[in-house]
């Protein structure tokens, strides 16, 4: 009988040094690729551009492959122990990084199975990672960032948005990454808020900034970016209004609008009930969630709905009950549920009895008031996307004011610029393109 080769691979990018290991495979046995599902990749790299599908419809056309099946963890453990190969193969570029710690178990299980692991020399000068960093410079279509969104809710435990209101913070948000063990951290995508589109502006969190005002400022962000967007939608305006915004928030390629069940003047969810806020009827703001998902074209694009009865002193079954309507009756693709007290019990209260009857729409939480609490107790409560929803603005603006003080205490900017500043060889290399080679 032919030995078994067991492969892992994501294949989103199909380049000569994973032919090179496929054939060397082939020379060992049948060679049975481990193919990552999107769930296995999610939580320690940026999702392919390709749908487990799509990939799968490649390898399984490529010479030399006998079978594929699913890798559901990053790790190979759960599938060498289920499908018992004789060999497993890699390339030797696991021997140092963050994945010497895969290959330290794989090494383990195989000796338990009494197989053998291959390790082959890595085809210099191309890998993957090389090609998506090239692939993410070409930048993304406007249908590709918007279906990304669904794919990462389904794929991770809990999806990481941050506040961006201009191209500075779309590139920080694309590109700041932390190594924590073999995990690397980085921020799924982008929240257009209004409350820091308007306070940039110097403008109140009141929707007195308009539409194509805003729009033109997301365009920064989405100009140097391939992450998908949340939009901040405050009430949605008039229906009559809405249902051209929604319109708009798609074809740039938008994942989702949230809009909150606020009408009249609407002012910031963080003053409370410092500030009158009428909520709108069930009825009528179930209409207008119909209203936008009737005009909407694709079947990506979401309307997640924000429920404000906490915000506004009312109980947690006042939530629910607006929140199984908004789903039920209105059509939501989730609820986004705000709160500004402290401990966040109200927030985990709504979830797990919200989970109780509903056990998949997408819930949303902006978890500033209540920043304690971790992604993961947050992912138990049965949260999916967690947005951090004004902090790149609320950061920068303080170290701005302490460098314009300093400035004015010294009457020179030595002082400043060693205290707050970035050096200028880093801002002038910070943009790529901004040097000519
Ligand atoms: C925003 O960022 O504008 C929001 C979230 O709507 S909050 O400010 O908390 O209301
Ligand atoms: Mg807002």
């Amino acid at each position: 009988m032919a030995k078994k080769v067991y492969l892992g691979m994501i294949a989103d990018i199909m380049h000569p040094g994973l032919i090179n290991i496929i054939n060397k495979g082939a020379q060992y046995g049948d060679v049975i690729i481990g193919l990552y599902t999107d769930k296995a990749i999610a939580t320690h790299k940026r999702l392919p551009y390709l749908t487990y599908e799509q990939r799968k419809n490649v390898v399984e056309n490529i010479k030399g492959v006998s079978e594929i099946v699913p890798q559901d963890d990053w790790s190979y453990v759960p599938n060498l122990l289920k499908y018992k190969p004789d060999y497993i193969i890699h390339g030797d570029d696991w021997v140092e990084g963050p994945d010497k710690y895969i290959r330290k178990e794989v090494f383990e299980v195989m000796k338990q199975l009494g197989g053998e692991v291959i390790e082959i020399p890595y085809t210099k000068g191309i890998t993957s990672s090389g090609l998506a960093d090239e692939l993410a410079s070409l930048g993304t279509t406007p249908v590709a960032r918007m279906k990304s969104l669904r794919r990462l809710i389904t794929a991770k435990p809990i999806v990481r948005i941050m506040e961006s209101h201009s191209g500075l913070t779309g590139l920080i948000i694309e590109h700041t990454k932390v190594q924590v063990g073999d995990i690397t951290r980085e921020f799924d995508g982008m929240w257009c808020s209004s409350l820091t589109d308007s306070t940039s502006k110097g403008k109140p969190d009141i929707e007195a900034v308009d539409l194509t005002t805003r729009l033109h400022n997301l365009n920064d962000s989405l100009e140097v970016t391939t992450k998908p967007v949340i939009y901040d939608g405050d009430t949605g305006g008039k229906t009559e209004h809405f249902v051209f915004t929604v319109r708009t928030l798609e074809r740039l390629g938008v994942s989702a609008v949230i809009i909150e069940d606020k009408v009249g003047l609407k002012q910031n969810s963080l003053f409370g009930t410092e500030a009158v806020q009428t909520q709108d009827t069930i009825d009528g703001f179930c209409a207008k969630i119909r209203a936008g998902k009737s005009v909407q074209v694709t079947r990506d694009f979401m309307i997640i709905a924000r429920i404000e009865s906490l915000i506004a002193g009312k109980p947690v079954e006042d939530a629910l009950e607006r929140a199984f309507a908004y789903v039920e009756n209105g059509g939501a693709d989730g609820i986004m549920i705000h709160s500004r007290n402290k401990d966040g019990m109200d927030i985990k209260e709504f979830c797990m009895r919200f989970r109780e009857r509903d056990s998949h729409t997408p819930i949303v939480v902006v978890p500033t008031t209540y920043s304690h609490i971790r992604e993961d107790e947050l992912a138990a409560w049965g949260v999916n996307i967690v947005i951090y929803a004004n902090h790149m603005l609320r950061s920068s603006y303080p170290a701005m004011v302490k460098c314009a003080e300093m400035i004015l205490e010294n009457e020179r900017c030595m002082e400043a610029s060693k205290q707050y500043c970035m050096p200028i060889k880093e801002i002038l290399n910070l943009i790529p393109g901004t040097k000519q080679k």
